[in-house]
């Protein structure tokens, strides 16, 4: 699947070790049927599935993403991404690098993390689809998030590179996402505001909203 901006929009990711009731399934669909426009399986900590557990759980994962036409990436495991055909790859600073996989992903989307200037200087964006820039808001479901940076960290992420594709990530919600979107965000990814929603289909629509008022 060639990348396009527009699946930033609404970046959704989630793994089995964010979901606390019901299952990862379930909401997954309920997310894709009020409009997300990509989706990350992002299997992390104690409780996270692996080997082939992980990977029937990808399978069953991203044909229900094609039901909806929306991309399934997985998050660091490149080599399940190639296994399972998957649409793409994100990766952090820590990672395997882009330089040493991107040949056996073409035409896939590559996704990676860049949390500050220091990292997008050291970054090799060649053969990068889109950066991950954050954590903008302080955030409980990453165990090692960064320092949040802000509405700023996109502000001036924008201005340093005004043409590269940008989701911010990290404690968004509903309510904080017009002033991101205002700082040169093309969409945010988030992992709390839709798994802990109480109504997927409003959060989802008004994330959608927000940018379509915007941008048009
Ligand atoms: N990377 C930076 S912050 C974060 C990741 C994966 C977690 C985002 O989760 P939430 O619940 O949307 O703050
Ligand atoms: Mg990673």
């Amino acid at each position: 699947m060639k990348f396009n901006r527009e699946f930033l929009k609404v970046y959704f990711i989630a793994g089995t070790q964010d979901i606390k009731k019901g299952t990862l399934e379930d909401i997954l669909e309920e997310a894709l049927k009020s409009g997300i426009t990509m989706y990350q399986f992002r299997e992390k900590g104690p409780s996270a599935l692996t080997g082939e557990a992980k990977k029937e759980k990808a399978i069953q994962l991203k044909a229900l993403c094609h039901q909806y036409n929306v991309p399934f990436i997985v998050n660091d495991d490149v080599s399940l991404a190639i296994e399972i055909d998957a649409d793409g790859v994100h990766v952090g600073q820590d990672d395997l690098k882009v330089e040493q996989f991107y040949s056996k992903l073409a035409n896939k989307i590559i996704g990676l993390s860049v949390g500050s200037f220091e990292e997008y200087d050291q970054s090799d964006l060649t053969h990068v689809d889109y950066i991950g820039v954050g954590p903008v808001y302080a955030t409980s479901s990453k165990d090692d998030a960064k320092t949040p940076g802000g509405v700023a960290l996109i502000r001036r992420m924008r201005e340093y590179d005004p043409e590269i594709p940008i989701v911010a990530i990290g404690g968004i919600t509903e309510e904080n996402v017009t002033s991101i979107i205002k700082n040169g965000a093309d969409g945010i990814a988030t992992i709390s505001s839709i798994t802990h929603s109480q109504n997927i289909e409003d959060s989802v629509s008004r994330y959608l909203e927000n940018f379509n008022s915007y941008h048009k």
